[in-house]
């Protein structure tokens, strides 16, 4: 089915919207079985690779390359993951491992799945000589409390990832009651990786305002001006990344 040639994805210098019927699935080097829809990475403009991994059954996920660390949240099935120093997890939807650079591990699938995985080249910092590395975390979204974000019970956060500085990135989720929004358009040094996980609404990016919904993926550029106000009868979700905690300049 073609639309003539229309569609919701947008390519703009700050930002992409990236809509399910423009997905072009590619095989990736080390895995097996698992089809990868690239939605951010350096050749787009950002410092991190975001992607969909769509899993066969008894797939594997090759290992990313050297000095990069691996985020991945299940968003359908379930993933066993086997670190090589730890207990075998086995992953399921709102489930997530953060994996540190050079932590040799497993994931692999047993029937159909699909994650979104996040993958980011460290950055230490000499700040950061001498402190605590990062370590291998897995986690349950559904165990971490909500935080209204700026004190609105209608625009719940959930912060996935620790907050400290071994950490340089943080993945949370944002679910918006219905007709609830940001209470400022958002202007940060930050860039973003977004999935919108359920219901929709309106996302302004820059100077434009898009209909956005389920299955839809946007990547912001630093300082791309942001807004999102919620649609519909339902909440409207989504799991986003940003760069965090990291000097401008560099190490
Ligand atoms: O964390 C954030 O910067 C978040 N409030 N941005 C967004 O939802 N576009
Ligand atoms: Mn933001």
């Amino acid at each position: 089915m073609h639309f003539l040639g229309s569609t919701r994805s947008s390519l703009k210098p700050d930002h992409l919207l990236h809509t399910p019927d423009t997905f072009i699935r590619i095989p990736l080097p080390g895995s097996e079985g698992v089809d990868f829809i690239l939605h951010a990475a350096p050749r787009l403009g950002a410092a991190f690779t975001q992607m969909t991994a769509e899993f066969a059954a008894n797939a594997t996920l090759g290992l990313p390359p050297t000095g990069v660390q691996r985020f991945l949240y299940v968003l359908d099935g379930a993933l066993d993951l086997t670190p090589d120093e730890g207990e075998p997890v086995t992953l399921t939807p709102g489930m997530f491992a953060y994996i540190p650079a050079g932590t040799h591990h497993h994931i692999r699938s047993q029937a159909p799945a699909r994650a979104a995985l996040l993958e980011k080249t460290e950055h230490t910092c000499a700040a950061l000589a001498g402190t605590a590395k990062p370590q291998l975390i897995i986690g349950d979204e559904a165990a971490i409390a909500t935080e209204p974000l700026g004190g609105d019970p209608d625009l719940l956060v959930r912060r996935l990832m620790p907050d400290g500085d071994p950490w340089d990135f943080a993945v949370n989720t944002m679910t918006y009651a219905p007709g609830a929004a940001l209470a400022m358009v958002e202007v940060h040094l930050m860039e973003h990786g977004l999935l919108m996980l359920q219901g929709g609404g309106i996302y302004r990016l820059g100077d434009h305002w898009y209909p956005v919904t389920q299955g839809d993926f946007i990547w912001m550029a630093p300082y791309c001006p942001q807004w999102f106000g919620a649609l519909g009868k339902t909440p409207a979700k989504y799991l986003i990344y940003k760069d965090w905690r990291r000097h401008p300049l560099g190490a």
